[in-house]
């Protein structure tokens, strides 16, 4: 049964050892089993695009080296890579889409359970679509707005709008290169054509258009999915709140929430405080109802309620194995099918609740955003009644608990760096320019069972704060962030350099910033445009002391992520390498020869410390062709050349 843990969270620790002593499978358990893995898929040679195949090349160059159409490894490598980004752009932007609907919906409908909560927000995106504002009715402007996002995703003519928030060298050259997006769903069709059998063989070409339908994720479907979310939920403020499996209480009814939108999510927040179903909760034997998240939907209701963190991707099965989880909600992404066979060992009911997403032998109660409050009661009722079924024998829930602070936004970091009545980012680029700060990093995504839970994640942030580099965190990292301590003032004090540490403590922010979910990864493209803008280090992202990073990252969306930031300028680092490293010419063109192109690359290293110091020393590099000036602090780490 499932290994040790020896660097996860003590809760994650100790319910991975409960599942083994009651022989219950979970992902680490499914892990195992599939050792050895096939070795043409991790290395992105085997294709299966055409019915002729599936073909696969041989890696030591004995066998063949054509697919039966003559496909080599460049090309398969570079269709398979692409087909990745395909469908992570699809999902994040499918979720925007899915945002923009809502607005329109509580636009039109006067009775709608939504509302625009945050009419500024609204009318700093209706100008950039360039929806008129003044003597109108929000709703209207809504409205307008909605319908405008909408149009993005199947227009044939004109560019997806929000590529204006970029600096404007970058839109230029992406102008230049033939890859600003064109229209969302456009640009995620063409490359599925071109991925077909016979149709685009040049590596290089393929991952153009990859290029073009990552940027139509970052700066289309995530950041439509970011603003509208801000727009109709309201912009999240910096709050506390708290962390990891300890949240669930025995004394209550306890949902937990997972997958990643929060049209359902936000709306459970709200209508589980309603008195009359507390009062039904506490008839049924539990003092109350509480909520819990899980993945992304937690981030989503972190940061706009409070509502605690229950954990990150691969404690979802482990929330279950409490035996006082009444119902396990899920949504869309990252929701895995074994699941299923964890809430069959308890009286846990797993609830699917999106068209989109159903697995077998979970009751389904389908989500529609226009009956809301009355699909959140009727979910949130499935759990009181389901809290007698309990087995009080059988539960056992860790204590531990982390408080942290989560919520920053690319418009509140601003506010906070700058003080309550200077909104600018000058301090910032003031403190890197000086050497106060070495640069800034963006360590996000998932986490995998082929790398030690947790230890990449950590061990990378701690080695960038320690080398005064500032970091911001979204997803499951940012979720083992908090579950370690370091979205706290406090861990400054602990782990951060001392340039850093001074910063941390005239603003009193953590050295860790949590800015969201996964779609909020947007933005982070948006505070990397406001530095450009603030002005004093370049003119292009690319010239920015800045890298990015996913050390334990699994999904498709990853992939997506981790391409929209190299296009946009950034050095990636991600821990396992991508598939495709059967083929020499596409390693060699994602590591190094695509960053003449776009001033961005890819890198890849397991080992978290050695990542990290290749990081700092791109930050490094930047800052010398910044002309900056020496780092302030004796630096902790010497940065190899
Ligand atoms: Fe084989 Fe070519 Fe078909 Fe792929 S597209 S399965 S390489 S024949
Ligand atoms: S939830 S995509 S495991 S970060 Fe966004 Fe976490 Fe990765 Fe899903």
């Amino acid at each position: 049964m499932a290994k040790e843990l020896k660097y996860a969270d003590k809760a994650s620790q100790e319910m991975i050892k409960r599942a083994c002593d009651d022989e219950i499978k979970t992902v680490w358990d499914r892990y195992e089993e599939m050792q050895p893995q096939c070795g043409f898929g991790t290395l992105g040679i085997c294709c299966k695009n055409c019915s002729m195949g599936p073909c696969r090349i041989d890696p030591f160059g004995d066998g063949p080296q054509e697919g039966i159409c003559g496909a080599n490894a460049d090309t398969i490598a570079s269709r398979n890579i692409a087909r990745m980004i395909a469908s992570g752009a699809a999902a994040h932007s499918d979720h925007g889409r899915d945002v923009a609907h809502t607005l329109l919906m509580a636009a039109e409908n006067p009775n709608s359970d939504y509302e625009v909560k945050d009419p500024e927000k609204l009318k700093r995106v209706a100008e950039l679509y360039g929806v008129k504002t003044s003597e109108r009715d929000i709703r209207e402007i809504a409205a307008d707005v909605a319908r405008a996002a909408l149009n993005e995703f199947g227009q044939q003519e004109g560019e997806v709008m929000m590529v204006k928030n970029a600096p404007p060298a970058r839109q230029k050259l992406w102008k230049e290169l033939g890859i600003t997006p064109r229209a969302i769903d456009r640009e995620i069709v063409e490359i599925m054509h071109r991925t077909h059998i016979g149709v685009d063989t040049d590596y290089k070409n393929v991952i153009k258009q990859s290029m073009r339908v990552a940027l139509a994720d970052g700066w289309g479907g995530s950041m439509i999915a970011t603003e509208l979310s801000d727009v109709l939920f309201g912009s999240p403020k910096p709050l506390r709140a708290t962390a990891n499996l300890g949240v669930i209480d025995k004394n209550y009814v306890n949902i937990i929430v997972h997958g990643h939108e929060p049209t359902l999510s936000d709306i459970i927040a709200v209508v589980s405080m309603s008195k009359e179903l507390n009062e039904k909760a506490q008839k049924a034997g539990a003092k109350g109802i509480n909520i819990g998240g899980i993945c992304c939907t937690a981030n989503e209701i972190l940061m706009r309620h409070g509502i605690a963190v229950a954990g990150s991707v691969m404690q979802q099965e482990l929330a279950v194995l409490t035996g006082a989880v009444e119902v396990m909600l899920v949504d869309v992404q990252c929701l895995y099918p074994g699941l299923e066979k964890v809430t069959n060992c308890f009286h846990t009911k797993l609830v699917t609740t999106s068209p989109k997403a159903k697995i077998p032998g979970a009751e389904h109660i389908e989500f529609h955003e226009d009956r809301a409050v009355e699909t959140a009661t009727k979910i949130i009722e499935t759990a009181i009644d389901n809290f007698k079924n309990r087995n009080q024998e059988n539960i056992y829930i860790p204590k531990n608990t982390e408080r942290l602070i989560a919520g920053f936004t690319a418009e509140s970091v601003f506010n906070w760096l700058g003080g309550k009545y200077r909104s600018t980012y000058r301090p910032l680029n003031d403190g890197v320019i000086a050497g106060r700060l070495r640069g800034a990093a963006g360590v996000i995504g998932c986490s995998n069972p082929n790398t030690e839970y947790e230890e990449s994640h950590i061990k990378m942030v701690k080695e960038l704060i320690k080398n005064d580099v500032v970091v911001v965190t979204t997803g499951c990292n940012a979720i083992s962030c908090g579950k370690h301590g370091l979205l706290q003032p406090e861990a400054a004090f602990k782990y951060a350099g001392k340039g850093l540490q001074e910063i941390c403590a005239a603003v009193g922010i953590p050295p860790v910033l949590h800015l969201g979910s996964c779609v909020d990864n947007s933005r982070i493209l948006t505070v990397l445009s406001n530095i450009v803008a603030e002005g004093g280090l370049g003119d292009d992202i690319s010239q920015l002391p800045v890298a990015g990073a996913a050390p334990e990252w699994m999904s498709e969306k990853a992939v997506s992520i981790g391409m929209y930031f190299v296009a946009s300028g950034v050095y990636t680092m991600i821990g396992h390498p991508l598939p495709m490293m059967g083929s020499k010419n596409l390693y060699k063109y994602l590591t190094d020869e695509i960053e003449k192109e776009v001033g961005g690359k890819w890198a890849f290293e397991l080992d978290p410390i050695k990542a990290a110091q290749k990081m700092i020393a791109h930050i490094d590099k930047k800052r010398a062709e910044l002309k900056l000036k020496p780092m302030m602090y004796e630096q902790a780490f010497a940065p190899v050349a």
